[in-house]
């Protein structure tokens, strides 16, 4: 069923660097050492981890002066998964991988696996033809294949893995995903390659959070639409409560460990408060004292007589609080090695008891200290990779009752005299499979193109990347980076294992210090800021717009309308 917006949004044409215009005839060039971040005893271990791929340098892809034509080069056959949670523009790396492979030959095909890299395992795929990337160039979701979570991990996945694409007889794979898949592409990569296999595997950066960047990737496509969506319903609450003057909203904001959409958004909209995750922990604040903070702020606007409020939570923050952070690693270790008869304890109660059993004194007494909801939530299933699953843990309602509750006792030393009447809201999942703006739209399909020019130059084990992204669209350049390069070796359920790293919000960045410089003025002014509708049709300044945070990491921080 279409709408008028989704007919018009289907002309829209994205825009790419020039030099993927004819990728049949690109060549590449190295473009620098690779350096890598990590300890040289990391750098050890995972070159030991990545014999085959570890070291490759990275590339620049272009149009040299020895540039060859290769003008009847060999169709390409390859196949794609979209991994992870959805980002705004995952269609659109499908729709420029299969355009690049297109001007390769029109005889290349594109097959699809179905939910993640389960599909691969099932052998569950669609042919992606013209009329598949017609349908869903500029649309959001991830509904042409599903997407799943599931991680290839033993040696038999690994084995079938090959069975399927070598019957396919595909020269590549893509992985459209996070960090989390694509160290998962990093592994299949060398795996291929120790195995003479044909199958090369390239990944893409993709999620919403905006943790997968580095030093050679500026951002991750999906970022900017999902901030943008956010942004505008926090302006919107923002108005509620500035003309009920009833409530203090706490809005608790998607983003994993890392605080990047939260810190994004309230520099589009300038809440009174924000949290960031990365500050708190440098500050080792424990949970009160996070609590203490947002209650002298509330009890401050009370005195001017303004008992309403936002206050912006990212969704991680829970991790950072110091004594919560090392309840984590116990539990972590705690339900990785007791898995299976954890398995056999069916009611909460009897879960609770061992666990409280197996923790430490400090462990025991944080766990007990929870309210039963939040001890729940902490004892959910960590996802595939490992990782505990924040977006279900509902820190901003734990905030809410701690800061009732010591409200309460000021306003029994007649220190606080409002009402304190609150909100709680969480923004996840409404943003993660908008329409792409058309940054992501564009942004998303010079990913694919460059995919697919990485694959016809015959690479394996890199990453998709697209570089000067404040720069205009004809500025914009297309790389290839190792995706070993971008890793390190982390602890994950209860083991070490090599990880592409996860960028957290730098304390010493210029996003971070644009916040710092404007957040005292939100405290008291309402200075909120109405960043209006992610525009689609108009005038550039409207529809063109790029983060925030983006710019300030790249061009002059003045420049930059905070
Ligand atoms: P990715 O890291 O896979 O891109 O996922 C992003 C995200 O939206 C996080 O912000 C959130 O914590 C998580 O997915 C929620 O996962 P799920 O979709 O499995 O509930």
């Amino acid at each position: 069923m279409t709408t008028p917006f989704m007919e018009q949004r289907a002309l829209y044409k994205p825009r790419y660097p020039e030099a993927l215009d004819t990728i049949s005839s690109l060549s590449t060039e190295s473009f620098g050492n690779c350096t890598s971040d990590v300890s040289e005893d990391q750098q050890k271990q995972l070159k030991g981890l990545f014999p085959k791929t570890y070291g490759q340098p990275v590339i620049k892809i272009g149009h040299s002066k020895t540039t060859t034509a290769t003008k009847d080069a060999k169709p390409l056959k390859v196949a794609v998964i979209l991994s992870g949670g959805q980002a705004p523009g995952g269609h659109n790396v499908i729709c420029g991988l299969y355009e690049a492979m297109q001007q390769v030959s029109p005889d290349s095909q594109l097959i699809g696996f179905k939910g993640g890299s389960s599909g691969i395992l099932k052998d569950d795929y669609l042919v992606v033809d013209k009329d598949t990337a017609d349908h869903f160039r500029n649309t959001g979701g991830f509904n042409m294949l599903g997407s799943g979570r599931a991680k290839i991990e033993s040696a038999e996945q690994f084995a079938t893995c090959a069975k399927v694409l070598e019957r396919h007889n595909v020269d590549g794979l893509v992985v459209i995903g996070g960090d989390d898949s694509n160290t998962n592409a990093a592994l299949l990569a060398e795996y291929f390659k120790a195995k003479n296999s044909k199958v090369k595997v390239i990944g893409v950066p993709k999620t919403i959070d905006g943790d997968l960047k580095n030093k050679y990737v500026e951002a991750s496509f999906g970022f900017d639409t999902a901030v943008r969506l956010y942004s505008e319903l926090i302006s919107n609450i923002s108005r509620d409560a500035q003309s009920a003057k009833k409530y203090y909203h706490f809005i608790r904001l998607m983003g994993r460990a890392a605080s990047h959409i939260t810190l994004e958004a309230a520099l589009q909209t300038h809440p009174n408060i924000v949290l960031i995750s990365e500050e708190v922990e440098l500050e080792k604040k424990g949970l009160f004292d996070v609590v203490e903070d947002i209650v002298q702020v509330i009890v401050q606007r009370n005195k001017v007589d303004k008992n309403y409020g936002i206050i912006l939570v990212p969704e991680g923050l829970i991790e950072f609080i110091p004594e919560i952070k090392a309840l984590f690693d116990e539990l972590n270790d705690i339900l990785a090695t007791n898995s299976t008869y954890l398995a056999t304890l069916h009611s909460f109660t009897s879960k609770n008891e061992y666990i409280n059993h197996k923790l430490s004194k400090d462990g025991s007494y944080t766990f007990s200290s929870l309210p039963t909801d939040i001890q729940r939530q902490l004892l959910m299933d960590r996802d595939p990779h490992g990782n505990v699953q924040v977006s279900r843990i509902e820190t901003e309602k734990l905030l809410i009752e701690l800061v009732e509750s010591r409200l309460r006792e000021l306003k029994s030393e007649g220190v606080y005299t409002g009402d304190f009447a609150h909100q709680s809201h969480f923004l996840g999942y409404e943003g993660r499979c908008a329409a792409p703006t058309n940054f992501d739209a564009d942004y998303a399909y010079s990913l694919g193109l460059t995919a697919g020019a990485l694959l016809h130059l015959g690479v394996t084990g890199y990453m998709s990347v697209v570089k000067n992204l404040t720069k205009s669209r004809d500025q914009w350049q297309a790389v290839g980076v190792p995706l070993t390069t971008m890793m390190n070796i982390e602890q994950r359920n209860g083991q070490k294992k090599p990880v592409i790293k996860k960028s957290l919000v730098s304390l010493s960045g210029a996003p971070f210090a644009k916040l710092k410089e404007k957040r005292e003025n939100w405290i008291l002014n309402d200075d909120y800021r109405f960043s209006g509708a992610i525009q689609y049709f108009g005038p550039p300044e409207v529809c063109d717009q790029l983060p925030k945070s983006l710019r300030l990491e790249s061009d002059d921080t003045q420049s930059v309308d905070c």
